[in-house]
C-alpha cells in the first residue's frame, strides 16, 4: 500500500477519465500482492485455430482466460481492414468491449506503418521519426494516422456508452534498433518529441480520457539512467515496462539479469509513482516445458518490484514455430496449470471477482 501512496503524491495530475482513473487504480491496487497474467490475440486464434467465438488457447488449458488482451494496431493507421497479423479490427473490436464487459483489460502495441513511405515497423533504412515532427515533411500524414487511430479508441464504448479504458503502448523497444523509432534511427531527442505528440495530439486534440500510456524499452539498458534514456516524462506516461525475450532465449538464458532489469522497471516506477509492468515475454515454442514456474515465476517473485509488476503479457500463439503460451497438447500444459494456480497470477475471472468484490 505504501507503493499506492506515493503514486497519489508524485504523479502528475493524469489527463484520464474515471473509467481510466478506475482501471488505474484497480491495476494499482492488485500490483503490489498478484501480477495479471495476459496474452496477445488471446482470442483471435491460437496454434491450430483462427477466429472461433469463444475460444483461447490459455482458456482450453486452464480453464479461464487472461485476464490481460494484448492486441496490435498495425495496419489500422493506413486504413486497413485487418492488422498486420490478419486479425480484423472489426472483430478486434468486439473483442475489446466483450474484454472490457468481463472485466478484463486490454492493452494495445502498435507496429504502424510509416506515413512517410508506408515502411513497415522494421524496415530501416530511411529515417522516418524527425519528418513527423511539427514542421517535418510527414507531420500531417502522421496526425492523419493518428486520426485513424483516435477513431478507433474512441468506437470503444460499452453498452452505456461509456467509453472504455485501455492502455496504449506507443513505440516499444526504442532502446533496439530493429523499428524505425529504435535507438539508432532517431535522437533521443526525436524520440521523446514524437511520443510526446502522440500522446498530447490524442488526449488533448482528439479529447481521449481512456488511454492509460505504457512506456517500455526492451532489455538492453542495466541501470535506471539507461532506462530513462527516452523516457518522455511523467506527463506522458503511466506505465513503466519493459519487454524482455533475450534473457529467456535458448543459449543467452539470464534468469539474473531479467530479475535485475525488472527490479530497476519496479524500483523506478516507484519512484516516479507509476505502474510498473512486464509488457512482453515469453520463450518461443517454450521448449523448456517447466520455462513458466522455473523460469518466469521466480523472476517475477525475485523481490518486492519485480512482485510489484502489475501485468505479464505473453506474445501471440501466430503458428507452431511461433508461440508463447502453451495448446493442449503441448509439453508445457501442466507446468502452465501449475503457474495458473499460484496465488500470485490472477487470470480473467480471479481479476473480475477481486475488482467486482472491490476487495484489496
Ligand atoms: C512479432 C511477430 C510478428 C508479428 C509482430 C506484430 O513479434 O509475432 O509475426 O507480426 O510481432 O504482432
Amino acid at each position: 500500500m505504501a507503493v499506492l501512496a506515493s503514486c497519489q503524491h508524485k504523479s502528475k495530475a493524469p489527463q484520464l477519465g474515471l473509467p481510466a482513473q478506475a482501471m488505474l487504480s484497480k491495476l494499482k491496487a492488485i500490483a503490489p500482492e498478484a501480477t495479471l497474467i495476459g496474452h496477445q490475440d488471446d482470442l483471435a486464434y491460437g496454434v491450430h485455430w483462427k477466429y472461433e467465438e469463444g475460444r483461447s488457447d490459455i482458456k482450453e488449458i486452464v480453464g479461464d482466460y487472461p485476464a490481460i488482451f494484448g492486441w496490435d494496431l498495425g495496419g489500422l493507421e493506413l486504413g486497413h481492414s485487418v492488422n498486420l497479423d490478419s486479425v480484423p479490427f472489426d472483430k478486434m473490436q468486439k473483442w475489446m468491449k466483450w474484454v472490457h464487459a468481463e472485466g478484463g483489460i486490454n492493452a494495445m502495441s502498435w507496429h504502424g506503418y510509416s506515413p512517410l513511405d508506408g515502411a513497415s515497423s522494421w524496415e530501416i533504412s530511411e529515417k522516418q521519426v524527425p519528418h513527423l515532427l511539427a514542421g517535418g515533411k510527414g507531420h500531417q500524414a502522421y496526425l492523419a494516422q493518428l486520426d485513424q487511430l483516435a477513431s478507433f479508441f474512441s468506437s470503444l464504448r460499452d453498452e452505456k456508452g461509456e467509453i472504455i479504458p485501455l492502455i496504449f503502448r506507443p513505440f516499444h523497444e526504442m532502446d533496439g534498433s530493429w523499428f524505425w523509432w529504435g535507438a539508432k534511427h532517431c535522437t533521443v531527442d526525436e524520440y521523446k518529441l514524437l511520443f510526446r505528440t502522440t500522446v498530447d495530439y490524442l488526449r488533448k486534440d482528439k479529447g481521449l480520457n481512456n488511454l492509460i500510456i505504457a512506456y517500455s524499452p526492451d532489455n538492453k539498458f542495466h541501470t535506471k539512467e539507461q532506462y530513462l534514456e527516452r523516457y518522455p516524462g511523467d506527463e506522458w506516461v503511466d506505465i513503466m515496462a519493459m519487454d524482455n525475450y533475450g534473457d529467456f532465449r535458448p543459449g543467452q538464458e539470464n534468469q539474473q539479469a531479467a530479475i535485475d532489469k525488472l527490479t530497476i522497471v519496479g524500483q523506478l516506477a516507484q519512484e516516479h509513482g507509476k505502474l510498473a509492468a512486464f509488457s512482453e515475454t515469453g520463450r518461443e515454442t517454450i521448449d523448456t516445458p517447466q520455462w513458466f514456474t522455473a523460469s518466469l515465476q521466480p523472476v517475477l517473485e525475485a523481490n518486492e518490484y519485480t512482485r510489484s509488476m502489475a501485468y505479464v503479457l505473453l506474445w501471440r500463439n501466430g503458428r507452431k514455430d511461433h508461440f508463447y503460451a502453451p495448446y493442449p497438447g503441448h509439453s508445457s500444459e501442466k507446468d502452465f496449470v501449475k503457474f495458473y494456480q499460484h496465488p500470485e497470477t490472477l487470470f480473467l475471472r480471479d481479476f473480475a471477482a477481486k475488482v467486482t468484490k472491490g476487495s484489496k
